[in-house]
């Protein structure tokens, strides 16, 4: 079954010149790219994006984080695109992240971790439509 999954080159992740890097990775496991545009996030987007979080205590870093520079939104498309993407992710941890993941290869800190992926259909629904409303 095809289903989207929303993916972010985080900051850390363009500001590093990895763009090309994760999309590359995304299009070689067969992933379809369905919409993608670099922006910078307002504090209030990054909040509800990462509202889950807002009582824990990286909660005010990680808002300063994501919106402290361009990033890269993307829709993407496949067969288990959520599950899919996070596997090519690896760990939050980019130390736990196995070598050959994006986090494994490119990352050290848990806040600066090169990209998101939504963790769930009903995440990946929710942050389609925050990140790109007029997607039919
Ligand atoms: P994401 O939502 O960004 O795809 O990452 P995730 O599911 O793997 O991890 P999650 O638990 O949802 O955490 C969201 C992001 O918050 C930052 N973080 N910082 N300082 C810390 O202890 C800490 N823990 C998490 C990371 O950028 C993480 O990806
Ligand atoms: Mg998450």
């Amino acid at each position: 079954m095809t289903e989207r999954t929303l993916v972010l080159v985080k900051p850390d992740g363009v500001a590093r010149g990895l763009v090309g890097e994760v999309i590359t990775r995304l299009e070689r496991k067969g992933l379809r790219l369905v919409a993608a545009e670099l922006r910078t996030l307002t504090r209030e987007v990054a909040e509800t994006h990462y509202a889950e979080h807002s009582e824990r205590p990286f909660f005010a870093d990680l808002v300063e984080f994501i919106t402290g520079g361009p990033l890269v939104a993307l829709v993407v498309e496949g067969p288990r695109a959520i599950e899919a993407f996070r596997a090519l992710a690896g760990a939050t941890d980019p130390v736990k992240a196995a070598p050959g993941t994006i986090r494994g290869d490119f990352a050290l800190e848990v806040q600066n971790n090169i990209v998101h992926g939504s963790d769930s259909p009903e995440s990946a629904a929710r942050e389609v439509k925050l990140f790109f409303p007029d997607l039919g």
